[in-house]
């Protein structure tokens, strides 16, 4: 992102915010749901349940700008079956619970994922023959969507299933073990028995890395939709995509343009669209926290606009909601060497609204109004 680019986007952040900078928005009682909601939208934020048990304040937070929570790593099925069989919902219970208690809607977060599994899944499957590999996985999305049936309405199916690095010419990912126990029909497997477990839920097909005007995410979108291709060719049943929208703006340019285009082509495809997981590297931006807040508002802005201008695009969720808690504060390839916190969320470390919030509420109201759907 050149810094003209910053510029321009930070002057039009400043003509359309709705509320003067740091003093109205800190009192509005609106939260960014409710800026959503004007134009038919949802926002929300990945939790974790200990965050809304011990910290009030977090907990407060959430339940003032969000109306749908996901759980940021509980029903990962690392966490949930760390022995076969021996099931634990207990954290995710406490999401779903807290999002029913508060009026909000819940997203499942991933039924299908080549990490964060349970230390004898590989291994199990490897050993195991034909339908028994199926079932490895199967059972997860049977056991998952039938306990939140009508709790959960949105399920990430399957996750991060390109990564053209990895040498295959058709860019799917490699060290995936569901992609070497059963070749790319794993997909299909699973969004077949997730439609037959729970047929009103909304199923995704989750992805990052395919915001950047970047050659490593040229590749990847087209990966992706090559990969949409062959599945919508079989029939599987994709009701939408989520684009993860972890962007890292002092690494990589943003084109509107060219976003505008990827999500044109995916919603033409008749997909519904979210931004999942949504967040912003800050590392490597100006070194006064003030200046670099201005940048990242200005790039979300841009980024959230053309998000929001496709009338396919739902929601829009972040990978958390207060830098306090951020991975992006723990992550090597973006955290601050001097251990300062990311400032990617849109509330500070002490939950208050920073410009990064204004531009989220900015892009809802500047937002064409769409009728309010499921995904
Ligand atoms: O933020 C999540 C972190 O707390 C977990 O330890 C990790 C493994 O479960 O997953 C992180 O969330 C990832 C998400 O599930 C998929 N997209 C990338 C997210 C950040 O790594």
């Amino acid at each position: 992102m050149k810094r003209r680019d910053f510029l321009a986007g930070a002057a039009a952040l400043a003509a359309c915010s709705p509320l003067p900078p740091g003093v109205a928005r800190s009192v509005s009682r609106y939260g960014l749901a409710q800026h959503a909601r004007r134009s038919g939208r949802h926002f929300g934020a990945a939790v974790k349940s200990r965050l809304l048990r011990e910290d009030t304040a977090f907990r407060a937070a959430v339940a003032r700008e969000c109306d749908v929570v996901v759980q940021e790593y509980e029903l990962k099925r690392g966490t949930t079956e760390p022995k076969q069989g021996k099931y634990d919902f207990s954290g995710a219970d406490q999401i779903i619970d807290f999002a029913q208690d508060h009026g909000m809607r819940a997203r499942g977060h991933a039924l299908v994922w080549y990490a964060a599994n349970p230390p004898w899944l590989e291994p199990a499957l490897k050993s195991a023959s034909g339908r028994e590999r199926q079932r490895l996985m199967t059972s997860y999305i049977d056991m998952a969507m039938r306990r939140y049936a009508g709790r959960i309405n949105e399920w990430d199916v399957v996750n991060e299933a390109v990564e053209p690095n990895q040498g295959r010419a058709d860019g799917m990912r490699m060290d995936s073990m569901w992609m070497k126990a059963l070749g790319e029909h794993y997909i299909d497997t699973a969004f077949h028995t997730a439609r037959e477990t729970d047929g009103r839920a909304t199923l995704f097909l989750t992805d990052f890395g395919l915001e950047h005007d970047s050659p490593r995410c040229e590749r990847r979108r087209t990966a992706l939709l090559k990969l949409l291709d062959r599945l919508l060719g079989r029939g599987v049943p994709i009701d939408a995509v989520g684009i993860q929208g972890h962007l890292k703006p002092y690494k990589e340019r943003f084109s509107e343009r060219q976003f505008a285009n990827f999500l044109r082509t995916l919603s033409g495809y008749g997909l519904k669209l979210s931004i999942t997981e949504f967040d912003i590297a800050d590392r490597g931006g100006p070194p006064s926290p003030e200046k670099r807040d201005r940048e990242v508002a200005s790039i979300a802005k841009a980024f959230l606009d053309v998000s929001l201008d496709n009338p396919a695009m739902g929601s829009i969720l972040c990978w958390g909601l207060s830098d306090r808690y951020s991975w992006l504060s723990n992550f090597p390839e973006y955290k601050w060497p001097d251990g300062q916190l990311s400032r990617g969320l849109p509330l500070d470390a002490r939950m208050g609204r920073k410009r990064l919030w204004d531009a989220i509420a900015a892009a809802f109201d500047a937002a064409p109004a769409v009728g309010r759907r499921s995904a």
